[in-house]
């Protein structure tokens, strides 16, 4: 049976609004709550797009296509509202039903299911999947409690448990019928060659939940499935909470639900926590059922299986699926080991986010043998065959051997999960071009050696719906005018167009009053330099050396400098356990405390930190900002994506030669962007030879009065010992050359200045920026993963029936 569309007039929508308030609520319009009239509203925007979802699905298993997994721990969705409008074009018809419309969309809550920019660009890949009519699922885990709230105390980060319910998510469709049972613990037992049998020792269910993913301008309606933890027994245990063990008469239930219970607040190092491995293989193992079911309904023989199924794994988090495919294919379905293993080779892709050999995930043998000792025999085997093939390329270099080997031998044996990962998939890629580059030279240098077919490189992109359209109204609205359509707006290489407009002055008049009302909507000096710095703190993205320069900034006009007016804005968490990060945000506070309340530094300087960066809060800081800093230590950054939100939005770049910033200069134009620091080979050569940071110290007048401001007490009260860690760090090892970059980074800024101070030629600038960023659309990423990794193809969606 066809299901008619829903109707599309304001009418029609106001109808079904009515009837979703009094059938699905059970309150009428006089006594409705704004809650209730924003769960009436997000239903009602929520069954158009159910109604697309139906058919999506019905056309895609119609066609039997190669559907695309993402497999991530993380995802940053964003809120849901405003885009389920844009995206099922109810927009207008909400706004002219409700008067109060504003007010209802403020209760719409951001799921904060993800770190940082590995878990959005998860979600800006779903995006662009579903608006390039791809097959696609992303899985995930559904956690209880997101990424902590941020706020902060005399300075400091205070983290507090995220707020965000997802108990009555209007957005979340629940399927507690379908859940699956995964194991832990136990032993194995024989079986035939290398077949055996796992007897988990505990097992949990994991329940299924699902939100819609609309692609936009076209039918297409995704899911990402997030799995939730629930114990496998109705385990309330009835006799001890008699006997007034209250605690005790649940334990089973907390100890099951425990997995989802939190996301790891932390995208760099590895907690070393069994939690943590238990939410992998719970999300792999809840995952690859699912697919194996899916797979099932139209198709009967494995050999098919990666044919029809292209999984890939962001990041090593959910690398557990390549032994757990192996295991369900082998010991569950009898599938013999070699061709196992050239199916889920041919399956699985990975994908590498990261050059700091402490975010590449190692786990324990022992805790791994422990918990999954089933999983660790297939990863002996596996080795063992690898290792086979490693002496045969290498006879003889054993040296080679004991670095390439999935398990990392000595004191400590570890299980190495990049190493599984690049062996147990047909493609490993980096996420920009000198991030890959460095990949296949450093971090996986031996193997990209052997299997160099393997090793490939795909820019990150960033979907301009919700980082341009949704985010910057405004902007929008002119680009369209000046391009004489939306087309860009899935098609962002039509950005070309406004090259010709930048030398048009009334054009550039209009493109600066945008500015200045996105200025004025977040709320700082609309006539100001909004300088922005919005991502994790991290010592190698260096807030520290941002920092420097505003210290410096101030000195300056303290001693009469009157420089143009700038308002430097820092946004971004720390880790809670990550003691040096939360250090810099405390002396940031301490220096903006100091230098806000200086009414000669006033008109010239003010430097804001607005609590708890989230997507939403990044919607409001990108149309705003004019300059982005990107200034990590070049070899350090994988890609970044907030560059390429920034530079869409118009913001000029002040950055290193470093991740996606060198692709966004090539493009923009060298003239377009503000260069500084050293390059990634001066940097290894710098670190890898004598340097002195106190070298730069003591020869740099400027540098050395704004690192004693800081260790004499200047921002602390004279209380010399609150920041002397920063100051020993940096003095001491400098392990991010901050020194080193110090004096170009301030000769940098005062050439931004100059530019500044003539808008006619900023202006040309930042439109040139937007004009010529079109490559970095989401889009056009998933459609070199589709090209050259997932061999995946479009399947149209029908219209509904009339
Ligand atoms: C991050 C990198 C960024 C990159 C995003 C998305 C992790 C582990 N890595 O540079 O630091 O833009 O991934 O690829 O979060």
């Amino acid at each position: 049976m066809d299901l008619r569309a829903l109707g599309t007039t304001p009418a029609d929508f106001e109808r079904d609004l009515l009837s979703n308030l009094y059938y699905q609520r059970g309150t009428t319009v006089e006594s409705a709550s704004t809650q209730d009239m924003y769960d009436t509203l997000a239903v009602t925007v929520r069954d158009r797009l159910s109604e697309r979802r139906a058919r999506t699905a019905a056309a895609q298993y119609e066609a039997n296509p190669r559907w695309v997994y993402y497999f991530s721990a993380e995802y940053l969705l964003g809120r849901q509202l405003e885009q389920n409008l844009l995206y099922s074009v109810t927009v207008d018809l909400a706004r002219e039903t409700l008067n109060d419309f504003d007010e209802i969309a403020d209760l719409d809550l951001e799921p904060g299911l993800g770190n940082g920019g590995l878990g959005r660009l998860a979600a800006c890949l779903l995006d662009s999947l579903a608006t390039s009519d791809i097959p696609a699922v992303g899985y995930g885990i559904r956690y209880d409690l997101g990424i902590f709230r941020q706020s902060f105390e005399h300075g400091a980060q205070v983290e507090r448990p995220d707020e965000w319910g997802f108990e009555g998510n209007p957005w979340e469709f629940r399927a507690p019928d379908n859940r699956q049972p995964v194991g832990f613990y136990g032993h194995t037992e024989d079986g035939e060659g290398l077949r055996r049998r796992w007897i988990p020792g505990e097992t949990v269910l994991g329940e299924p939940s699902h939100m819609l993913v609309p692609g936009y301008g076209t039918d297409t309606v995704n899911i990402v499935r997030l799995w939730r933890a629930r114990a496998a027994r109705q385990s309330f245990d009835l006799t001890r909470f008699a006997a007034g063990q209250y605690a005790e008469a649940v334990q089973e239930v907390v100890r099951s639900e425990n997995i989802s219970k939190v996301l790891y607040p932390d995208d760099s190092t590895e907690p070393g926590r069994e939690l943590r491995l238990k939410q992998q293989y719970f999300l792999v193992s809840c995952s690859l059922r699912d697919i194996i079911r899916r797979f099932r309904f139209r198709n009967h023989d494995w050999s098919t299986f990666a044919a029809k199924t292209a999984i890939q794994l962001n990041d090593t988090h959910p690398v557990l699926a390549i032994p757990e495919l192996m295991r369900l294919l082998v010991d569950e379905h009898g599938v013999d080991w070699d061709q196992a293993w050239k199916i889920t080779r041919h399956t699985f892709a990975y994908t590498c986010h990261t050059l700091l050999p402490e975010a590449l995930e190692t786990w324990p043998v022992a805790m791994f043998e422990r918990l999954l000792p089933r999983h660790l025999e297939i990863i002996y085997a596996i080795n063992m065959f690898f290792l086979r093939d490693v002496e045969a390329a290498y006879p003889g270099d054993a040296e080679r051997i004991r670095r390439m080997s999935i398990i990392s031998e000595g004191d400590d044996r570890r299980v190495r999960m990049a190493h599984l990962a690049v062996v147990g998939t047909s493609f490993t890629n980096g996420v920009a071009e000198l991030h890959s580059k460095l990949l296949a030279e450093t971090t996986l240098r031996d193997f990209a050696e052997l299997w160099p077919e393997r090793f490939t490189n795909v820019t990150n992109g960033v979907t301009p719906r919700r980082f341009l359209r949704m985010a910057n109204p405004r902007l929008s609205d002119l680009i369209t005018e000046g391009l004489g359509g939306e087309q860009w707006l899935t098609d962002l290489d039509r950005l070309r167009g406004l090259e010709k407009l930048a030398d048009d002055a009334s054009f550039r008049e209009r493109w600066r009053e945008i500015k200045r009302l996105n200025k004025a909507e977040l709320a700082v000096d609309p006539a100001a330099l909004t300088d922005v710095m919005i991502k994790r703190f991290h010592e190698y993205k260096r807030q520290l050396l941002k920092l420097l320069h505003v210290v410096t900034q101030y000195q300056r006009i303290k001693d009469g400098a009157t420089p143009v007016p700038r308002t430097v804005l820092f946004a971004g968490k720390a880790a809670p356990g990550y003691q040096a990060a939360k250090a810099i945000i405390r002396l940031i506070n301490a220096v903006g405390d100091t230098v806000n309340a200086d009414p000669g530094v006033a008109p010239y300087l003010k430097v804001v930190f607005p609590p708890n960066y989230n997507v939403s809060l990044a919607e409001l800081i990108i149309p705003a900002a004019d300059l982005s800093e990107q200034i990590s230590l070049a070899g350090k950054e994988a890609s970044g994506t907030g560059n390429m939100k920034l530079a869409l939005n118009g913001a000029l770049t002040v950055g290193t030669l470093d991740g996606a910033n060198i692709e966004i200069r090539d493009r923009v134009g060298a003239e377009n962007f503000f260069l500084f620091g050293l390059n990634e080979d001066q940097a290894t050569a710098i670190r890898h030879g004598d340097y002195r940071p106190r070298e730069y110290y003591d020869h740099d007048a400027e540098l050395r009065a704004a690192v004693d401001a800081i260790a004499g007490g200047a921002f602390s009260n004279g209380d010399r010992e609150t920041f002397a860690p920063i100051v020993e760090s940096i003095l001491g090892r400098d392990e991010y050359l901050t020194l080193a970059d110090y004096r170009s980074y301030l000769d940098i800024q005062d050439h931004v200045e100059r530019v500044w101070s003539d808008p006619e030629a900023w202006t040309r600038m930042s439109v040139l920026n937007t004009a010529r960023c079109g490559f970095f659309s989401s889009d056009r990423t998933v459609a070199d993963y589709c090209a050259r990794i997932w061999h995946a193809q479009p399947v149209a969606v029908p219209k509904a029936a009339g």
